[in-house]
């Protein structure tokens, strides 16, 4: 059974908006007391979060779609509804979030890094926040908005300091095993390692990581052998190192040119040409494989190389290597700027912009798109009239009307708000909407008015064109 995976395919879905409550206060001798619909709550987010201790990315190959809870509905008595809970699902270090079409979103990298996958919808005001002077008793409460549903893809970047490559059989896990604490499977047939190990090495005041990766072959990079995608997991090492059999058996091939094609295929995979390397050849307690390296090392070195000869089996030539490696990493850390250790990832939003724009396209539909229209009208019940009248003034209030008008649009011209694939669509009605701050102030109950003082009506009358200055936005408590 697999154990590793480092690439799902995920599929979440934030929580809802619980709706707005209309609801009007009822007591005995007292049959309108005022609006006190309570405000939907808030859907909860979905939340990815590195987690070192988990080394995997199997949990999410099992169960791929995942949601967080939806907010709970507003009460009346001014209950607001109980906000979502996020879904937080934790992820290894070195995880990669993109999108299906294979955009970068976010590199999650450090324990506790975190990234919004989803967002939870906003909860929909109650008739009571959406009660005003000029609106004494709304009849109607804002609906809940959709969590957000995104289709992501996590692939798993190990992050290591350093990275083992070699062909199958060099003994990169037989080194791993004894450079750190690692066990990994070590056998005598080629492509023993699947997966990649991480071991953790201490030498003398420094700490730091090693992968031991699958073997490599000639044409890895035309998909032999386990071809090169694992490659993915040696990006972030700061230093490679060769791993070069001194005592193999197959009669074709010596240390220098398992190199060179080694050297061919990380090539091929790209990206890795800056990272500074060393060989190592390893084997040196067979007698051939000790004579082999002593003949191959001026060589190696007058190519550039740092050469470490080690015997995995015999522990030989180990100290000096993982002191050398210590160093390395050393100064690539000092050289890094440093990074604060977690970083918290947003998904870049779409600004809260207040524009709009009306197209109109070659059926003769004119199409408005804004970031407001759009949430308005998926805040609005249209069974209730009050509520469609409520989104008519919010759109006239923008300009949306006016901007129709010197678009071309005509009485009964269609108009769609928001993209084509989920668009509200209604035969426009210019007269109706330009008319209804005319027509009557919406939610006005006559049944509340008494006879008001001079002053109390100067006071009614200037609150009245405070609100009407105010964007209908700024009462959302969000
Ligand atoms: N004599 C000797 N044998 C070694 C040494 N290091 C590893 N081996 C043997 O070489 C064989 C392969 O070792 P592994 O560590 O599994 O090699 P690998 O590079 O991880 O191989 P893959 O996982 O298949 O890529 C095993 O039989 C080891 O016991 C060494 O220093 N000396
Ligand atoms: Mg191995």
């Amino acid at each position: 059974m697999t154990t590793f995976v480092d690439r799902v395919e995920l599929h979440v879905a934030a929580g809802s908006g619980g709706h707005g409550c209309a609801s009007v206060h009822r007591e005995k001798f007292k049959p309108l007391g005022g609006p006190d619909g309570g405000n939907g709550g808030r859907g909860g987010d979905v939340i990815l979060t590195v987690d070192q201790s988990v080394t995997t990315l199997l949990e999410y190959h099992h169960s791929p779609h995942r949601k967080a809870t939806n907010g709970k509905p507003g009460e009346g008595g001014n209950r607001s509804g109980k906000d979502g809970e996020d879904l937080v699902l934790v992820v290894p270090d070195g995880t990669v979030v993109l999108d299906k079409a294979g955009n970068v979103l976010a590199d999650l990298v450090g324990h506790g890094t975190s990234f919004v996958a989803a967002q939870g919808g906003r909860g929909g005001l109650g008739n009571a926040a959406l009660a005003s002077a000029r609106r004494k008793a709304p009849g109607f409460a804002l609906l809940g908005e959709p969590g957000d549903l995104q289709d992501i893809v996590l692939e798993l970047k190990t992050v290591a300091d350093v990275a083992l490559v070699g062909y199958p059989s060099a003994g990169k896990s037989s080194l791993i095993s004894v450079l750190s604490a690692a066990k990994p499977k070590i056998a005598d047939y080629p492509f023993t390692t699947l997966v990649p190990n991480l071991g953790v090495v201490t030498a003398g005041s420094t700490v730091y990581t090693i992968a031991d990766v699958p073997g490599l072959i000639p044409g890895a990079s035309q998909g032999r052998g386990l071809g090169l995608e694992f490659l993915r997991h040696v990006e972030r090492c700061s230093v490679l190192v060769h791993v070069l059999d001194t005592a193999t058996l197959e009669s074709d091939r010596d240390p220098l040119s398992d190199l060179d094609i080694i050297e061919e295929e990380l090539r091929q995979y790209g990206g890795l040409d800056n990272r500074p390397r060393i060989v190592v050849l390893n084997k040196i307690d067979v007698p051939d494989g000790k004579d082999l390296a002593e003949m191959v090392r001026p060589d190696l070195e007058s190519r550039g190389y740092r050469v470490f000869e080690v015997s995995a089996v015999a522990h030989l030539g180990l100290k000096e290597l993982s002191f050398a490696l210590a160093d390395l990493v050393g100064r690539a850390r000092a050289a890094r700027p440093k990074e604060e250790a977690t970083r918290i990832v947003i998904r870049p939003k779409a600004v809260d912009d207040a524009g709009f724009t009306v197209t109109r396209e070659e059926d003769g539909l004119f199409r408005v798109r804004g970031e407001k229209p759009e949430r308005w009208v998926r805040q609005t019940d249209f069974n209730n009239d009050e509520a469609v009248g409520y989104l008519a003034d919010r759109l006239n209030r923008l300009g949306v009307e006016e901007q129709l008008m010197k678009s071309g649009a005509r009485g009964g011209d269609g108009v769609a708000i928001g993209p084509e694939d989920n668009a509200v669509v209604f035969d426009w009605e210019p007269s109706a909407m330009a008319g209804a701050e005319m027509l009557g102030r919406r939610g006005e109950d006559h049944r509340f008015e008494a006879p008001r003082p001079a002053a109390q009506r100067r006071r009614d009358r200037q609150a009245e064109r405070d609100e009407a200055e105010r964007e209908y936005d700024d009462f959302e408590p969000f």
